[in-house]
């Protein structure tokens, strides 16, 4: 099978879509301001899929397909996205590590309104990163990821980067049981400890594909982690491969070596030196095999030598003299207590002693940290657990700076994996107004309390 999908977005060619319900299609919003914007119709409804052979799956779809429509723009352009709601529940999109304006940001109650069934919202910002990135719902959001709502944003540089193949692999686990049904995505035993995970592992929403590189060239493999809950302990054995970018932010090219921890919300880009033809790798996470990287003969130039490492985006640097510490405790403080309403999700989860509450739409006014606009601030994570927690802020990328239990080559990153018992310490520019979710991206740990508010003034 091809997977790349570059030529259905490289012009028209995407307009075949129009008309078919749930489908996703390019299509200009009026007469742009200018030409360097990229337009996109974007509608989330249900759509049965085939992730089982022979069983039907009542899956929700970005565009007609899970995972959801890719959407591409280049770094310092606008993209436009006029988003229609056709589920049977209210939604939003976040743009998962993408700095724009609170208002694009796509909380419930906090940048918006809910988009409610039958409406529309126009999303519009600018790109000021190149990487890979990805959107999913702010609301709901055990159901609505679960169920599919996930979808790649990639963000292309302005210059060549050196890489002429580009391969996006969109990783999920699905919490279906062998009739393709939905299981619950979040169980209360689950969700206090490691989170509910997927059972059924999918690569661009399909199980252990065979997908096909070119023989001897050196190719971009943008690797992005869109599940709830599962941590990819992602190898490659026998590859010639090195680390171009973490998050969507290079760094210097490293040998992939024996493997990454993607946690959930992750990007890893790599170079991968394709075999010669004939030759199959195996993509894994631990002993499981996700895909097959088959390298079959190609045409054209014989592959030229590793990419240059990509340009660095343009990222305030904190000024760590300068910096204020706050002190970030991620804890576990649950019990399951026994008046709990059907409705109400459990509290499992503190940080620094206060829970989110999903229930409560005041919670947003109360944040956990103020920081004052422009300045410096050193955040110290302190993992109380035995558990892992993919720590995420919005509206900001921070610098990770050192961790008490690895070796750290300060980088800039979304999402920082944070192991059990450690603390790391990350520096961000607080250079962007206004009140911003900072909260660990296992789905149903912060449904069960682990998020917070960090205001910006
Ligand atoms: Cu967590």
């Amino acid at each position: 099978m091809s997977f790349s999908r570059r030529k259905v977005l490289a012009g028209l060619a995407g307009v075949g879509a129009l008309g078919v319900a749930g489908g996703g299609f390019r299509f200009w919003l009026g007469r742009p301001a200018q030409t360097l914007e990229h337009d996109y119709q974007l509608i989330a409804a249900p759509v049965d899929v085939e992730l089982l052979p022979g069983h039907i799956t009542p899956a929700w779809g970005y565009g007609g397909q899970v995972p959801g429509l890719e959407l591409r723009g280049r770094q310092g352009d606008w993209l436009r996205v006029r988003f229609t709601n056709q589920l049977p529940d209210e939604t939003t999109i976040h743009w998962h590590g993408i700095r724009l304006p609170l208002e694009m940001d796509g909380v419930p109650f906090v940048s918006q309104l809910p988009v409610r069934p039958g409406e529309s919202f126009d999303y519009r910002f600018q790109l000021p990163d190149a990487g890979s990135f990805w959107y999913h719902p702010h609301s709901a959001s055990g159901e609505q990821l679960g169920r599919g709502l996930v979808g790649p944003i990639i963000v292309e540089e302005r210059e060549p980067t050196g890489f002429e193949h580009d391969h996006v692999l969109s990783l999920k686990s699905w919490h279906v049981d062998a009739s393709g049904a939905f299981t619950p995505f979040s169980v209360p035993r689950e969700a206090a400890r490691g989170g509910t995970p997927g059972v059924l592992s999918t690569v661009n929403g399909v199980h252990a594909p065979t997908l096909e590189l070119p023989a001897g060239q050196i190719v971009r493999l943008r690797l992005l982690n869109l599940d709830n809950t599962v941590t990819y302990r992602l190898n490659l054995a026998g590859a010639e491969a090195r680390i171009y970018a973490l998050d969507g932010n290079p760094i210097e090219p490293r040998p992939f070596g024996k493997g990454y921890w993607l946690g959930p919300g992750m990007r890893i880009e790599l170079g991968l030196r394709v075999p010669a033809a004939g030759t199959e790798l195996a993509l894994r996470n631990g002993p499981l095999r996700l895909a097959t990287l088959r390298a079959v003969a190609a045409t054209g130039v014989v592959a030229s030598s590793w990419p240059a490492r990509l340009p660095a985006n343009p990222i305030a640097e904190p000024d760590l003299a300068a910096a204020e510490t706050l002190r970030f405790n991620f804890e576990w403080v649950g019990a399951v207590s026994a008046d709990l309403s059907p409705d109400a999700m459990p509290s499992f989860w503190q940080i620094n002693g206060q829970a989110w509450d999903m229930a409560d739409k005041s919670c947003a006014e109360r944040p956990i940290a103020r920081l004052k606009l422009g300045k410096s601030y050193i955040f110290e994570l302190r993992n109380l657990s035995q558990y892992q927690h993919p720590i995420h802020l919005h509206g900001m990328t921070f610098k990770v700076l050192d961790s008490n239990r690895q070796r750290i080559i300060p980088y800039f990153t979304d999402t920082y994996l944070l192991g059990k018992n450690e603390t790391a310490r990350v520096a961000v520019v607080a250079d962007n107004p206004g009140i911003w979710m900072f909260h660990c991206h296992v789905v149903d740990h912060m449904e069960t309390g682990l998020m917070g508010a960090i205001e910006v003034a």
